[in-house]
């Protein structure tokens, strides 16, 4: 006889408002929009291959990568729930150069969207795992329609971040400050059901997850560390298997779940381009709330992911990510041995924003 509870994520997340007697279910329902967002391009990715769909079409994002029908349809799907509801006073997608404003014929609310509609989506032509990124800002402008002010906030401000990893199942993780929890999609009846409560981050790893086909261009700390993780170190207490499968979300949800840390380091390939290839906004931001809330930890390699100060939209962010302790090892290797590069980083890190 199974016991435990049938739980919705709309009822967990109308549970979750009722801790705010002064809510106005603004927020609640930007949460339901989403669920329903991630129901309806869990639908289009499980039938990705079957229609055209796959064909890559001719535009390419900001990041000079080719975009695929699929990224624009869960792009397009996303802001269509969410351009009208009032609930919002700006929007930003990493699909997209700039914010997003709310159409004028539309009201505007308190609360700031950014996503990354498909991430790892070179992944979808070989049936891998993808995800779909989320994190909630509040509004700090007076105005109407929010400004870039709005979306250029710590992810220490974060209201809600989450993310929906389309693989073998769809599941939805999120918070909104009161821990991390997971839903799985019952594809039968279209519902998120609770299925992991309270997640929390285990303390005894399992694996690190890192693409080891950029070691020639790592740093001394991160070729050092990468080696304790492997075990090969002098100083080495754990010996991790290597998983790694190219989309953020799929090792992210991995490493939540099972222990671990993943690692996309900045280097000195190209000295004024210290910053590794993850979206601060886009990626990392959302990552590094939910970890933290789940008992792990952040980096930059410099300092924790939540106190970076935004200074442009498209903002690149190394990020070293997972069980707190593993991480605070890759920022003590980084301290022993990459003074250049902290130099070079920290210098971009610590950039003002042009015109906020
Ligand atoms: P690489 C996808 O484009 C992405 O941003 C993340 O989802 C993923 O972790 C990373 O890039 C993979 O990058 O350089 O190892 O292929």
């Amino acid at each position: 006889m199974v016991t435990s509870k049938i739980v919705t994520i709309e009822r967990h997340i109308l549970e979750q408002q009722q801790q705010f007697p002064h809510a106005s279910g603004a927020f609640t329902g930007l949460m339901y929009d989403i669920a329903l967002a991630a129901k309806i391009i869990s639908q289009e990715v499980n039938r990705a291959g079957l229609e055209d769909i796959l064909g890559e079409t001719n535009e390419h994002n900001i990041y000079g990568e080719r975009q695929q029908k699929l990224d624009l349809f869960a792009d397009d799907i996303i802001f269509r729930i969410n351009d009208h509801t009032g609930r919002l006073c700006v929007i930003a997608s990493e699909e997209n150069d700039d914010i997003v404003p709310i159409p004028d014929q539309f009201p505007t609310g308190n609360y700031v969207l950014l996503y990354d509609p498909l991430d790892g989506s070179s992944n979808i032509d070989v049936n891998v795992s993808i995800g779909t990124i989320f994190a909630v800002h509040r509004r700090i402008s007076g105005q109407d329609r929010g400004t870039l002010k709005d979306v250029l906030q710590p992810a220490s401000q974060l209201a809600a971040a989450g993310y929906v990893i389309y693989g073998s199942s769809t599941m939805m993780v999120y918070s909104t400050g009161q821990g991390v929890h997971g839903f799985t999609l019952d594809p039968r009846v279209g519902e998120f059901l609770l299925s992991h409560p309270n997640i929390r981050i285990p303390d005894k790893p399992m694996y690190y997850s890192a693409n080891q086909g950029y070691e020639k261009y790592w740093t001394e700390g991160i070729k050092q560390y990468v080696a304790w993780l492997q075990g090969i170190h002098k100083d080495s207490i754990y010996s991790l298997s290597n998983r790694y499968i190219g989309s953020l979300v799929a090792d992210f949800h991995r490493n939540l779940l099972r222990g671990g840390v993943f690692i996309y380091p900045g280097d000195l390939r190209e000295p004024d381009k210290p910053y590794g290839k993850m979206r601060l906004m886009f990626e990392a931001q959302a990552m590094a709330f939910l970890v933290e809330q789940a008992g792990g930890y952040a980096s930059d390699g410099v300092g924790s992911i939540l106190s970076i100060q935004p200074h442009d939209l498209h903002q690149r962010v190394p990020l070293i990510i997972g069980s707190r302790d593993l991480v605070q090892k890759a920022e003590y290797f980084i301290r022993q041995t990459d003074a250049e590069w902290i130099e070079a980083y920290t210098a971009y890190r610590e950039r003002r924003p042009a015109d906020l």
